[in-house]
């Protein structure tokens, strides 16, 4: 790491938190103004990233090593001979949101400009696709109306479908500075499931799944019969409103059966009503729980319709305010990188698309829109994708109903991907991988959530070969261009040049009503680039001035019909009539301490001590109908009738229905509803590549964006056949023999655990070298601890424990003993303790239990005096509106047992 001081931003989620980088490592940026110098647990451990094991080095073609003069040419001529043989459609590029602008930049130019195909899309298209046709659809283009300091100006924040104080922990920590200043602020926050958001708010609606616009079509009913409507915005700049009145009382329900179908109170959604209808201003953020949903689009434009009517829009402290998930997700959508875009803000319209061609020089510019995500896939498992460049995502775990896409990646006769690692579970699918540059071994630009522009700069010299993607690009577009005897346009020499290039592009929208327009910066000098502030596009208020992006200059209300069949209920009881089993909804989103599909966290042990192994939590009745235990390994199926409904699909076998189901422990969670599932999407690779959620998820899609819905699946569950549990801590383990296995990073060694069909015996484990063994039975298994001998003392080296039955055992507690005097029967004991603790606090490693006795034993009565005991919270804070709700109800109930006592 560098001595000298540098600034750059973190490269997990669409905050786009400032960081500062010096020879004391890595600290939040207090001139930052996403962040004023704080960051989250996962922000606090980027040092610890950039440990990671197994990097990619070197080009491999087939498992060989080859120079990057062979595997580019390579390329190009692949994509050359597809185009020529099979048209420009049969190339293909699927991109992140986790590149940086000028990478983003360059792929697109050379698949729309070059290749000649819209075929490049992007994981984007699974996190932002909804929100930008919503935004496209409204305001005629894709713009986020609202800023972070917008959160201290409002009255009422909405949170719709978003875990905010896990998923953007530091705008939630705002969020949380700003109520404490201004009480009157409301927070409302709309889940199904009781998040940990949901419980720091004030009004809590657990609606049924996709029940989004039924509840915001009722708001707008509610602002039409209480007239609260602002009638005089409506009437200057918007249009479509009288169409929407027509209908409206078909697209909503009267409020008490509203309330019934949404399964929340009637007082609650009154509430609901009546404090956004008074609220002077309203700001609703929202994220995947509105857009990853099979009508995520309409649930984008029914919480649109409602700031338009109450003319809660482009003013401080109001509108609709979607957050992006990951750092560059704006960036990729600015440069046009999803299939349905050209460039900069540009559609395929004809104009579009002749002012792009002109300012590229393009010799063949796309004419069309390219296939989406899902479609992109289907087509490569039809055989219509030759060649195929995946960069900076792994598909593999992160799109829905994954084993189409494994089907897809080996019919495909030529996969190229660009990963820094090479465990990740899309390398082992490349014929040619491709080592990429990673976070602090690159720069370029990313664009946040509030379209802050700000640089990631470079502080560490990449390993081996590893190149940043856009050299990449640009050496394939290069060889391209000869191959095809066109002029070079990929003539970059550096970050900067490519980004003047994508600004002076951003000119052709000049004198359109379009707000991109970053061609200001077109002449940007290599020093004004290196020296770059934090800068917003399109003006601190964009739609201040009522003018929209439609050529009428009015934003658009749009009829957004209710998706009531998908209501749980609905749902469940069409399905039930296939299937035998019953079906539970399976809801997936994240966790707080990973980060995606874990090849650059799963690593880092202060992380993985948040969820240690694959886990599906359910409501605690639910389980005990079911018969189900917590601890207990459960499989969850696609249930019957999908895979009849594939099975009728020409290109899918038997033998495929094998890859759908996902192995995970039960753990209970109350905050869920009847029946209601949640997974996280991130278990891959080494950690646990055999409880991939997108297994068992269906590729449903928004119709509109192709967005899939990763929240509305329906699955089986049924107790996986184990007959011995285990659990092994040490250096090193192979787990491959048993049908489920995780690993759990410690530092220094790992905590594996797995399940075996058959009895697990003690000979099946070889010893720890230079160890010794000494077995013990347990209450339900046995232990086994291979030790050294170092003069008179044992010491532990690894420890093993089976068990017949699911343990609550916290085995985390094992890794204490590693490296430690055998001791027997304190160990024993360790083994047998039933008390699973919670993690709270990953900073100072501080559970949930040892807050309760902190409170209880030791007489704490506020957040402050736990914190003076155990510090937690006092690191990153991410944990803080956890502990400051534990502390709470801790000293409430203590008190009441207190009273109880000497009543
Ligand atoms: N720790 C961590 N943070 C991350 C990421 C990460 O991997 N780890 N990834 C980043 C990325 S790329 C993204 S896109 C964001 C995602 O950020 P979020 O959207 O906040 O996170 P999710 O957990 O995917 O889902 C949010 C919530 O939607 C709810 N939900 C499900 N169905 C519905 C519904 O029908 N209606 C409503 N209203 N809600 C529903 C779920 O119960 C869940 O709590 O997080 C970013 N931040
Ligand atoms: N079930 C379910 N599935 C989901 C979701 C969900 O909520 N539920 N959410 C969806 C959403 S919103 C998202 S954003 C996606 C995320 O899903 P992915 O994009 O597939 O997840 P990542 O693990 O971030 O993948 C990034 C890959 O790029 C590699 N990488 C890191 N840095 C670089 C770099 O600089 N260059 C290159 N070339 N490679 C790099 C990493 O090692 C990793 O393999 O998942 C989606 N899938
Ligand atoms: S909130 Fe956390 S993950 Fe997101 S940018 Fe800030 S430090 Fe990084
Ligand atoms: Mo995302």
């Amino acid at each position: 790491m560098s001595q000298k001081c540098l600034k750059t931003t973190c490269p997990y989620c669409g905050v786009g938190c400032g960081v500062r980088v010096d020879g004391q490592g890595i600290v939040g940026d207090e001139t930052h103004p996403a962040n004023e110098g704080a960051l989250c647990v996962k922000g606090v451990a980027l040092a610890d990233s950039l440990a990671m094991p197994s990097r990619l080095l070197y080009p491999k073609l087939n498992g060989q090593e080859v120079s990057w003069q062979q595997a580019t040419s390579l390329i190009a001529q692949k994509m050359v001979q597809a185009k020529r043989s099979a048209g420009a459609d049969s190339v293909a590029m699927y991109v992140s949101g986790q590149l940086l602008t000028e990478d983003y930049y360059v792929a697109n130019k050379l698949m729309k400009g070059f290749v000649g195909s819209a075929n490049i899309d992007t994981n984007s298209r699974l996190c932002m696709s909804s929100a930008v046709a919503a935004h496209i659809r409204a305001f005629g283009e894709d713009v986020v109306p609202v800023n972070y300091d917008d959160i201290d100006e409002t009255d009422l924040l909405v949170i719709c479908g978003a875990n905010t104080a896990w998923t953007h922990p530091v705008l939630f920590r705002r969020i949380q500075q700003a109520r404490e200043r201004n009480p009157q602020l409301k927070l409302v926050v709309i889940d199904p499931r009781k998040t940990v958001t949901a419980q720091q708010a004030d009004l809590h609606l657990a609606i049924a799944n996709d029940g989004d616009v039924a509840l915001f079509n009722g708001l707008l009913r509610h602002l039409v019969q209480k007239k609260q409507l602002d009638h005089d915005y409506i009437a200057a700049h918007t249009e479509g409103f009288d169409a929407l009145m027509q209908q409206l009382s078909d697209l909503t329900l009267p409020l008490p059966a509203l309330a019934r179908e949404l399964g929340v109170a009637d007082e609650a959604l009154q509430t609901f009503f009546n404090w956004f209808g008074r609220s002077d201003k309203a700001i609703t953020l929202f994220c995947q729980g509105v857009n990853q949903a099979p009508n995520g689009v309409d649930k984008g434009n029914a919480i649109i319709n409602a700031h338009l009517a109450s003319g809660k829009i482009g003013r401080a402290g109001a509108g609709p305010f979607s957050i992006t998930g990951q750092p560059n997700a704006m960036g990729g959508r600015e440069v046009g990188g999803l299939a349905n875009q050209l460039a900069v803000h540009r559609g395929f319209d004809d104009e579009s698309i002749d002012r792009v061609q002109r300012f590229w020089q393009a010799p063949a510019i796309a004419t069309k829109p390219g296939l989406k995500a899902v479609d992109l896939f289907a087509a490569a498992e039809r055989g219509d994708i030759d060649v195929l460049w995946i960069m900076a995502t792994n598909p593999v775990v992160s799109m829905p109903n994954n084993s189409q896409i494994k089907r897809a990646l080996a019919r495909c006769p030529f996969v190229i991907v660009s990963d820094i690692t090479g465990d990740s579970d899309i390398a082992q699918y490349a014929d040619l991988v491709l080592p990429a540059a990673g976070w602090g071994e690159k720069q370029g630009m990313v664009t946040n959530s509030e379209r802050r522009l700000s640089r990631q700069r470079r502080f560490q010299t990449p390993p081996g070969e590893a190149k940043p993607d856009w050299w990449a690009i640009t050496q394939v577009g290069q060889q391209l261009c000869e191959l095809d005897s066109v002029a070079n346009g990929f003539n970059f020499a550096s970050e900067v040049e490519v980004f003047r290039e994508y600004a002076a592009m951003t000119a052709i929208n000049s004198d359109s009503p379009l707000l991109l327009d970053l061609s200001q910066y077109a002449s940007l000098s290599a020093q004004e680039y290196d020296q770059w502030q934090p800068t917003q596009w399109g003006g601190e208020r964009p739609f201040a001035d009522g003018r929209f992006a439609h050529a009428s200059g009015r934003a658009k209300f749009i009829c957004c019909a209710p998706n009531f069949n998908h209501s749980q209920t609905v749902v469940s009881s069409n399905d039930e009539s296939h299937s035998a089993a019953p079906l539970w909804w399976l809801n997936t989103g994240r966790q707080r301490d990973q980060w995606h599909t874990m090849t650059r966290t799963g690593h880092i042990t202060q992380l993985a001590a948040g969820e240690v192994e694959p886990t599906v939590y359910m409501n605690s009745l639910a389980a005990s109908e079911a018969g189900l235990k917590a601890g207990q390994l459960v499989a969850l199926n696609v249930p019957q009738h999908r895979l009849s409904d594939n099975v009728n699909d020409a290109t899918f076998s038997p033998s495929q229905a094998q890859g759908s189901s996902v192995l995970a422990k039960v753990a209970f969670d109350d905050g869920l509803g009847q029946r209601h599932l949640f997974m996280s999407m991130h278990w891959a690779g080494v950690y646990g590549g055999e409880s991939q959620v997108n297994a068992v998820v269906a590729a449903t899609v928004d119709p509109i964006s192709g967005q899939p819905a990763f929240k509305s699946s329906y699955v089986t569950v049924s107790p996986a056949p184990v007959v011995a549990y285990g659990l092994y801590v040490g250096s090193q383990f192979d787990p491959s023999a048993f049908f489920y296995h995780t690993q759990q990073s410690e530092t220094g060694m790992a905590v594996w655990r797995f399940a075996s069909h058959q009895p697990i015996t003690r000979q099946s484990f070889t010893l720890t070298p230079h160890t010794q063994r000494l077995t013990l039975a347990t209450s339900t298994g046995w232990l086994a601890v291979d030790y050294e001998t170092k003069g008179s003392q044992r010491v532990i080296r690894a420890l093993m424990v089976v068990s017949e039955q699911p343990t609550r055992c916290d085995y985390t507690t094992l890794v204490k003993w590693i490296g430690q005097p055998l001791d027997i029967n304190p160990l024993l004991a360790a083994t047998q303790n039933q008390t699973q603790a919670k993690l709270v606090c990953s900073c100072f490693r501080i559970t949930d239990k040892q807050i309760i006795d902190a409170v209880e034993k030791h007489d704490c009565r506020s957040v402050a005096q736990v914190q003076n005991r155990l510090k937690c919270g006092t690191n990153c804070g991410s944990c803080l509106s956890q502990i400051h709700q534990m502390v709470e109800e801790q000293v409430a109930s203590s008190a009441l047992t207190t009273s109880a006592k000497e009543g």
